[in-house]
């Protein structure tokens, strides 16, 4: 009898490095601890991306054709948030505030010079906030991802994936671990994975912000 062996399914999640001095970065220790874990019968990979504007985008490429994943998340600290915060969109520009990790700083320039303005998250981010709450891990749909490398990886990752039918991506930023605990941030993440795979159609929750 001849042993069939099919390629197990992939999920992608990526953090960061630390940046701008601190010691660790949460979504890197996060992406790390989820590294291997099997998640509704897929294979986690976990993988830590520069925080360099250019460099990011190209390392989650290599990532992507690595591991050929059918969903990914992408993750970055918010030192200001004290919830996971479930990424709408990412927007066509960086603009530095700080310096990146190779001390680039760029102002006002396009991710992509012909890409569109921006791309939705193809996450269920509706569903994903409410399965969150459920399991009692603070979350919040945002409606920014900032200008720095978190939102230039987001825009990169989305515009890769536009090239790839049925892949699903998008970004979750997580507070620092003084506002939650690593564990739970990984535990967040990990129903995030979840509620991703089994839900096909959004919520219709509101979740706007006026402002
Ligand atoms: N957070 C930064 C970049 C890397 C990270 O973890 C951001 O929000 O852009």
């Amino acid at each position: 009898m001849r042993a069939m062996r099919r390629r197990q399914r992939t999920v992608l999640v990526t953090g960061f490095e630390p940046f701008d001095g601190a010691a660790t970065n949460p979504s890197g220790l996060a992406a790390r601890a989820l590294d291997g874990r099997t998640i509704a019968g897929r294979r986690v990979v976990g993988a830590v991306l520069p925080v360099t504007f250019g460099d990011a985008i190209a390392a989650l490429g290599a990532q992507l054709r690595a591991t050929r994943p059918e969903l990914v998340i992408c993750t970055g600290l918010a030192d200001a948030r004290g919830e996971l915060s479930i990424e709408r969109v990412a927007i066509n520009v960086d603009d530095a505030r700080i310096p990146d990790n190779a001390g680039a700083r760029p102002i006002d320039r396009a991710i992509a010079r012909r890409g569109p303005v921006g791309y939705w998250s193809t996450l269920p981010i509706k569903s994903i906030a409410a399965a969150l709450s459920r399991a009692h891990v603070p979350a919040a749909i945002s409606q920014t991802a900032g200008t720095f490398v978190c939102n230039h990886v987001f825009y990169g990752l989305m515009r890769a994936l536009a090239r790839r039918r049925g892949v699903r991506g998008g970004f979750i930023h997580v507070p620092p671990v003084r506002r939650l605990a690593l564990a739970t941030i990984v535990d967040g993440l990990a129903v995030a994975i979840a509620t991703a795979l089994r839900t096909r159609r959004d919520a219709r929750i509101a979740a706007g912000a006026v402002s």
